[in-house]
């Protein structure tokens, strides 16, 4: 059976393609989980690619993600610079976690150069656009061959 990776995504990612197309580009969420599908199917490996607003929704996915995946990749939104939470589950599980983002972080707001959650990951990509979800799946790949 193929390797799955999970891709997680937090707040507000389900209005991509909607507002701010000058930050994160005009791709819709449902557009970049074709991408990575897309990717994985190339690759010989499988996604489960899922959103949630809700940060307990997603430290259970991680916790899930330890059972049922070879590795994570995150976006977690806002609350990448704002969870312990889901620092705690990062460190909790045994799968590879990748943080990512669509736009660099650091020439961004202040608020947004800091993140909770770089810590207790692998590694962290940001600013190629919604190629970083891209970017995150190979280093899962290899990070797991
Ligand atoms: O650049 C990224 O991928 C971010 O994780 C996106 C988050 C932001 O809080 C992080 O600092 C960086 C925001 C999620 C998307 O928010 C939207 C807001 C309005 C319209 C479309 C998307």
């Amino acid at each position: 059976m193929s390797k799955i990776f999970f891709v997680l995504n937090g707040p507000n990612l389900n209005m991509l393609g909607k507002r701010e197309p000058g930050i994160y580009g005009g791709k819709t969420l449902a557009d970049i989980e074709a991408d990575c599908a897309a990717y994985a199917k190339d690759n010989g490996f499988s996604i489960d690619f899922r959103q949630s607003n809700h940060e307990g929704t997603l430290v259970d996915w991680l916790h899930e993600a330890s059972e049922a995946s070879a590795g994570v990749a995150i976006n977690a939104g806002a609350y990448t610079h704002t969870s312990v939470a889901l620092h705690d589950a990062i460190r909790a599980i045994g799968a590879p976690v990748v943080e990512l983002h669509i736009s660099n972080v650091h020439a961004r707001e202040e608020f947004r150069h800091k993140s909770m959650i770089a810590p207790a990951c692998k590694g962290v990509i940001c600013g190629f656009g919604p190629h970083s979800y891209i970017l995150a799946l190979q280093a899962l790949k290899n990070l797991t061959q």
